[in-house]
């Protein structure tokens, strides 16, 4: 084991233990002082929760098996490493800023990518965009991709014990420059990206089977029109067809599981998308597949976390892309706010965290990126451990019982509680920085890593 842990401490003996105060204060005796203050807060803390019957250890066991699968494409805007690479991203996606630090090549994007895992608890996977292959000096055209551009990833997957999901880039592209994929009237695009689909799936079981769980492929397209569209049938139903043909292939549920991803409008597809959220919850029963929720992917005032029971009353599992839209479908970073927090409450409510996979789509390029990743994450995770945190049996009790006003003073009581010390306890325990230990950490990173690229 490593003689540093995640926060670039050296590792004490592996139980926490308390210490007695030293009044000549060495670094050292300084982080013990400050992790005896942690564990006192928490044992605090725990009291509270435990009088209204929260389980603290329970929850906190529960949470280390809550993973998340982390996007790959905040390290460089979702640029990806192709070398016939448009230099747009097109598809209606949009990432504004210009902060510098980007990940220019594979080594750069590892190197981000395990700098922001050593500074989150628990354990995550990375979700992959096929535009990452290592396709070297070679043009692979998205026809083209196959799991020997893939292999290196398996292999840092495998180092990092870090694993894969995937998706299918069907944006960024010249055959996408119409703002048509899979639901294209010219045949030619349309069996191009049926052949991308099928070689990601492929691509995606082949990793599902090297890391002995399964691999979540998603699809997401941006097909769409700018302005009224005559002919909105025709297109959904050259969408269903293709999509018929590109999942024809059957592949093990212990090695991949297909997931359709819907949405609302994109730019320049404002009047008119076709994969929209009917379109793909009626796909996605009728298939027997996943759907896709992106918490930024409906109309603002609707409530994402809503949509959970009631998709659960006919698909068995969900993906999410856990994003923060601000005014639109801006792909903020996730902050701990109501709407994340509602979407992790519902889980916990209907008890279904097996069945949901979370993942996380957000890309802010005006801000230190890897910066972005940390907080984004953090509060993703902050956002689920809060939800844990609900004595849930006694508010459904109160609901059972008529005592509604029991059930919203009690829910008020327990925004207040000292949730923060739990959350602490938490990051000590899993040897990742406490609280906003992180900033300084993230922004020597900048310093000695980020700052030297152009
Ligand atoms: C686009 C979708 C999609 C993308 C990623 C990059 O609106 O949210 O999930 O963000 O595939
Ligand atoms: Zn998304």
């Amino acid at each position: 084991m490593n003689k540093f842990d995640k926060r670039g401490h050296k590792r004490q003996n592996s139980k926490m233990h308390f210490v007695q105060l030293n009044k000549n204060l060495n670094p050292l005796n300084e982080i013990m002082m400050k992790e005896n203050a942690i564990l006192k807060a928490f044992e605090l803390a725990k009291e509270q929760y435990e009088s209204v019957g929260v389980r603290v250890e329970e929850v906190l066991q529960k949470m280390e098996q809550i993973i998340l699968s982390v996007h790959c494409w905040q390290t460089d805007d979702v640029t990806g490493f192709e070398q016939t690479a448009s230099g747009s991203i097109g598809g209606g996606l949009a990432v504004t800023g210009n902060y510098p630090g980007k990940a220019r090549n594979i080594h750069e994007m590892r190197s981000d990518l395990e700098k922001v895992y050593s500074m989150v608890p628990g354990k995550q996977r990375l979700n992959l965009h096929a535009i990452y292959g290592e396709f070297g000096n070679r043009k692979v055209d998205r026809d083209q991709i196959t799991i020997d551009h893939f292999k290196g990833w398996a292999d840092w997957s495998k180092q990092n014990k870090i694993d894969i999901d995937f998706n299918g880039t069907l944006f960024s592209h010249p055959r996408a420059n119409d703002g048509f994929t899979l639901s294209s009237k010219n045949e030619g695009d349309r069996q191009f990206w049926i052949e991308h689909v099928k070689r990601c799936r492929e691509i995606s079981a082949w990793f599902g089977k090297q890391q002995g769980n399964p691999c979540i492929h998603n699809t997401w397209i941006p097909d769409g029109m700018k302005d009224t569209t005559m002919d909105r049938y025709g297109y959904r139903k050259l969408l269903k067809l293709s999509l018929d043909e590109a999942l024809a292939t059957k592949y093990a549920k212990s090695e991949m599981k297909d997931a359709v991803e819907s949405k609302l409008f994109g730019i320049g597809s404002e009047s008119f998308v076709v994969g929209s959220h009917e379109f793909y919850l009626g796909y996605a029963i009728t298939r027997e597949i996943l759907l896709c929720i992106d918490a930024g992917h409906f109309h603002p005032t609707e409530v994402v976390g809503d949509k959970i029971s009631s998709v659960f009353q006919y698909v068995d599992e969900l993906l999410l892309h856990l994003t923060r839209g601000v005014r639109w479908d801006s792909d903020h970073v996730i902050t701990f706010n109501d709407e994340t927090v509602l979407i992790a409450q519902e889980i916990n409510r209907m008890n279904a965290f097996d069945k949901v996979n979370i993942g996380l789509d957000f890309f802010d390029a005006s801000i230190n990126r890897i910066g972005a990743y940390v907080s984004g994450i953090r509060s993703a995770q902050k956002s689920i451990l809060f939800a844990l945190l609900e004595p849930t049996d006694i508010l459904k009790n109160y609901e059972q019982e008529g005592k509604w006003f029991e059930r919203l003073a009690f829910l008020e009581e327990m925004k207040s509680k000292p949730f923060g010390a739990i959350w602490d306890y938490y990051c000590l325990k899993a040897n990742v920085p406490v609280a906003q230990e992180y900033i300084q950490e993230v922004t020597s990173y900048e310093e000695k890593v980020l700052s030297l690229r152009n």
